[in-house]
């Protein structure tokens, strides 16, 4: 037994010599040392050796299993630092390496407008209010002086829903929950998204107004000119010309549209703005008697008047943008492009 026992061992010792990675080293550890290894084979002989020579016998085992372990252990060592050199090796970071930088966000053009209508308006005495995107077609036509058969309903391609319900095509409705729910004097404005089924360079089927609406007693054209002006010149600048031009709503009468000078061309005249050397930017005009007494409030005292901008528009003028599209895809070489102030 004793000869059989200094036999594994220098075989073990021997074979120790040859390893040289940690699978062998495993390999090895599984050979000798496992419940099924040859050193344990070796402690269950213990049985045919005679008693008084258990002891003797038992303590050599263990000793060669000990040296064989710590050799074992040894190796094992080397291999993991081995791993770990090799590891800090290849993640290393080159701190002097220059920086890649991180893309600096900006403020969206229509945010920046956006801040600029509500500054300007909350600093003329203006409240701001908000109301629902899914509306009922009440709200957003019939209370409007726009009934079910009227014409003016195909110049606004509407979202139906079913039932009542349809996307509001403009803030406009908001007049309506204002006038309803405020006593004149009233002097709101209202930003807030608004839909139509309508797909070009210029038109998109999500886009935004900004409504304004002014209710007191002796309010007149005079009163919808100066604002609407000091507004556009505060946005745009105090060179900026203001046309106003007879148009018509079904929901003010009389009604106008407004156009600026075209920021492109600055009035010359450009493919942007057809030639014109103006840029059409919202529609407006005195509130119809009809929308007043719809909403309970007595037409032969108060009058008012509205105007709604397209928000998008207004930013695509004031940032020269070529397509509405611009405005909503969140491509971060064009936002960046539009980081400079409109003034
Ligand atoms: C209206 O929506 C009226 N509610 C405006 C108004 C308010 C008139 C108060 C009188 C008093 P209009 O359909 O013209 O009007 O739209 C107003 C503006 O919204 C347009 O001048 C344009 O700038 C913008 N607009 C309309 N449709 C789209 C669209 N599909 N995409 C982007 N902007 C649009």
């Amino acid at each position: 037994m004793r000869e059989q026992i200094l036999e594994l061992e220098r075989k073990a010792l021997e074979e120790l010599k040859d390893l040289t990675n940690k699978a062998d080293t495993d390999a090895f550890k599984i050979k000798y040392l496992s419940k099924q290894g040859l050193i344990t084979n070796l402690s269950r002989g213990m049985r045919d050796v005679p008693s008084e020579e258990r002891p003797v016998v038992g303590e050599l085992i263990n000793k060669v299993k000990r040296e064989i372990e710590s050799r074992l252990a040894l190796l094992e060592t080397k291999y993991e630092e081995e791993a770990l050199n090799e590891k800090l090796r290849s993640e290393k970071v080159d701190i002097t390496e220059p920086s890649k930088g991180t893309a600096q966000g900006e403020i969206h053009p229509l945010h920046k407008i956006f801040t600029k209508l509500m500054d300007a308006c909350v600093e003329m005495g203006f409240t701001v209010v908000t109301g629902p995107e899914v509306e009922l077609d009440y709200y957003n036509f019939e209370a409007l002086n726009v009934p079910k058969d009227h014409p003016a309903r195909d110049m606004q391609d509407t979202f139906f829903l079913g039932g009542d319900l349809l996307m509001r095509t403009q803030t406009s409705s908001v007049q309506i929950r204002a006038m309803e729910n405020m006593k004149p004097p009233l002097k709101i404005v209202s930003p807030g998204r608004t839909y139509r089924v309508d797909s070009d360079a210029t038109h998109s089927p999500v886009f935004h107004q900004f409504e304004g609406l002014v209710i007191d007693e002796n309010i007149s054209m005079v009163d919808l000119k100066s604002m609407l002006t000091q507004l556009l010149k505060m946005l745009f600048g105090d060179d900026t010309k203001i046309r106003f031009r007879p148009s018509y709503f079904p929901f003010t009468e009389p009604s106008v549209e407004v156009d600026a000078t075209c920021p492109m061309c600055k009035g010359a005249g450009c493919t942007r703005c057809k030639g014109t050397g103006l840029i059409e930017l919202l529609g407006a005009g005195m509130v119809n008697p009809k929308v007043l007494e719809n909403c309970g409030i007595d037409s032969n005292k108060y009058s008012g008047f509205a105007f709604g901008p397209g928000v998008d528009r207004l930013a695509m003028v004031a940032y020269k943008v070529p397509s509405i599209k611009n405005m909503f895809e969140n491509d971060m070489k064009f936002l960046s492009q539009q980081n400079g102030e409109i003034r």
